[in-house]
């Protein structure tokens, strides 16, 4: 069939009108994506998926497939109503073109009542097309497959009619332009874990993840919605009942959907969508919701005996022991607050999500004793726990842990006391702690070596970790406290740095030394204070030419770049002990000469996943799990 253009646009005012509105974007990308990085060129793809989700809540879509292309591009299917074509007469164009380059041009046509907009979500599939290098879209809707190619934002022929069709949906397919964005290296992992959350919050839908460049194809389909994810962050926790609670109401406009399920762990993952979007700094739906569980476990506790009278009562985190919940609401119009716009900012919210939990959640209590009485027993020790803690706490300050009252024996201090150039350096072992006390700079940085097992503070409350002699050591050395009493103005090192073997014992230690951080002193995480060290795996000599590998990667391309293997010294490092302080010091401590990594705590439901399964009873799934995601680091050189 003959190619057919539908509208042929004259290059008139509004066209130049719209070249000018994508150069902005163009110019100043992080005004539109956040930030141009790994996780600006991430909201690309999320940008089109959501547009795909907005077609599902509007009840016209079921199938959304996304493919990661070996040609760098993505492409994102849907069988949703397809984007409109006609012609728009404002700018005397087909409405997909405007919907392409125009902002904003999207929430013109009320697709689905639940908007998101605002901050960095909901900018419009234009900014996508803006930061592309080609942007294919393809549209099936009237009996007829449409279609238009853009470069850098702009098209390059007029939208064509070059089919028929049964069908309905669109499918987007955009190479990120490399020009205007730090990296178009798409990460999997990433884009499947957001995938999956959709899947789960919209329980209708199945979304297809193929990733061609490696061959990987995964389908995400969950049918039992929040509460089937809440099991899903349980999956290795030993649960106290099930299935987990599960409510849903509508008040007013906001319709507000509660999963919850409590494990026999002492920490809490709860999550809080609005429309879809992950409030990580949570707001007033996540406010009402934890006024509300407070006050029903406490009236259910008193009405059945478990609190005497005269008792203070449970508190917040006496509820939220063990607690995995995710709440989804979904708001007419979300106010988005905050620098990363990841709070809900809407105050009506709040009495909407508490009234609705007071009365349901006290409800399921009457009606499942079990299950209640299961939870509040776990609330009650919670609270009994927390007594101990606060006596475990005295005693340590008496012993003058907690106020920098003295240094731990091992530590190898610097000279200087300015916290802002201090660093520490965790070192394995005594044998590498020497090794690196003789390689630093002992004007800036400290050595704190430790020797074997570090509690697992996963599996331990605040009482058990204060009687650990590792944990008690990082602590004095890092000087802001722990639990509760915790003052980041006190840190005395703002680089706290991981140093380990690259193996999987180091990678364990590793990992155990981030969960403490990530769940004991979450501030120092948050606040950017934690780093990697990254050691050589290969030292190559060719004469007196002397090259560091730090993957293996770099070991082949450093072999190449020597004419070959012959007349090399290839020798691997099993450990940091096996440098001497000058090479230790050169590749991997001293600034300008190394390379750090700087830990992130990105999803929390990712992090306590990866902290349960290293803590699972399985030995085998466990080393491979951890060699495979050891932890979610940005890179960063200093
Ligand atoms: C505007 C209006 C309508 C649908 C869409 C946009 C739409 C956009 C995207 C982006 C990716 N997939 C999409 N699917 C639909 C409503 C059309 C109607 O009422 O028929």
């Amino acid at each position: 069939m003959a190619q057919q253009t539908v509208d042929a646009p004259a290059y008139d005012a509004s066209s130049i009108q719209i070249l000018e509105g994508l150069s902005a974007v163009r110019r100043r990308p992080g005004m539109y994506i956040g930030s141009t990085d790994a996780r600006g060129l991430h909201h690309l793809v999320y940008e089109v998926v959501d547009n795909a989700i907005d077609e599902v809540l509007a009840g016209a879509c079921t199938e959304i497939v996304v493919t990661l292309h070996s040609d760098g591009s993505c492409s994102v299917s849907d069988d949703g109503r397809g984007i409109p074509v006609e012609n728009h007469p404002k700018y005397n164009r087909p409405a997909l073109e405007i919907v392409m380059t125009v902002l904003h041009a999207g929430s013109k046509f009320d697709r689905n009542a639940y908007k998101v907009s605002g901050g960095l979500h909901g900018v419009g599939v234009h900014v996508v097309n803006a930061l592309s290098e080609w942007f294919e879209v393809r549209v099936r809707r009237d009996g007829q497959e449409y279609f238009q190619r853009y470069e850098r934002g702009a098209p390059v022929a007029p939208l064509q009619v070059v089919g028929k069709s049964d069908a309905t949906g669109t499918e987007a397919r955009f190479k990120p332009d490399s020009t205007v964005l730090e990296t178009v290296d798409f990460d999997r992992e990433t884009i499947g874990r957001r995938l999956k959350e959709l899947s789960f919050l919209n329980s209708g839908v199945t979304i297809q993840f193929h990733d061609e460049r490696v061959d990987a194809h995964e389908t995400f389909h969950h049918a039992g919605g929040i509460a089937e994810f809440v099991e899903d962050i349980n999956q290795t926790s030993n649960v106290l009942f099930r299935p987990p609670i599960y409510l849903h109401a509508k008040r007013d406009t906001t319709d507000i959907e509660l999963a919850m399920q409590y494990n026999d762990g002492y920490n809490e993952t709860s999550l809080a969508f609005v429309n879809n979007i992950n409030t990580v700094d949570g707001g007033s739906h996540v406010v009402g919701f934890r006024a509300a569980l407070t006050r029903t476990l406490n009236d259910y506790a008193r009405r059945r005996g478990f609190l005497k009278g005269d008792k203070e009562g449970l508190t917040g985190e006496d509820v939220r022991e063990g607690l995995a919940s995710v709440l989804s609401v979904k708001v007419l119009e979300p106010q988005f607050e905050g620098q990363t716009k990841a709070r809900l900012g809407n105050s009506e919210v709040k009495g909407q999500v508490e009234s609705t939990v007071n009365e349901k959640l006290a409800d399921y209590l009457e009606e499942h004793p079990a299950a209640g009485q299961a939870l509040i027993l776990k609330a009650v020790q919670a609270a009994q726990a927390r007594e101990a803690a606060r006596k475990a706490r005295e005693l340590t300050r008496r012993k003058g842990l907690l106020e920098g009252g003295g240094l731990p024996g091992k530590l190898a201090d610097c000279h200087s006391r300015d916290p802002a150039e201090c660093e520490l350096f965790i070192v394995e072992g005594d044998s590498a702690g020497g090794t690196a006390k003789q390689g630093r700079d002992r004007e800036f940085q400290a050595i704190l070596p430790l020797r074997g097992k570090i509690l697992n503070v996963e599996k331990a409350r605040l009482d058990k970790m204060l009687e650990n002699e590792q944990v008690r050591s990082l602590i004095q050395a890092i000087g802001i406290g722990i639990g509760d009493e915790q003052d980041l103005a006190n840190l005395r090192y703002h680089k706290v740095i991981v140093m380990t073997d690259a193996d999987v014992d180091g990678a364990h230690i590793r990992t155990l030394l981030l969960t403490l951080f990530y769940r004991k002193m979450p501030g120092l995480v948050s606040e950017g204070h934690v780093f990697i060290a990254q050691a050589p795996l290969y030292r190559l000599q060719k004469g007196t030419r002397v090259q560091y590998a730090y993957t293996d990667e770099e070991r082949e391309a450093a072999l190449k770049e020597f004419g070959g293997m012959k007349g090399v010294i290839l020798q691997r490092y099993k450990g940091l002990g096996e440098m001497n302080a000058e090479q230790l010091a050169e590749t991997t401590m001293r600034p300008g000469a190394r390379t750090l990594l700087r830990v992130t705590v990105e999803d929390a439901a990712h992090a306590n996943e990866l902290f349960q399964v290293l803590m699972g009873e399985e030995v085998e799934p466990r080393r491979e799990y951890i060699q495979e995601h050891a932890v979610e680091v940005t890179n960063l050189d200093i």
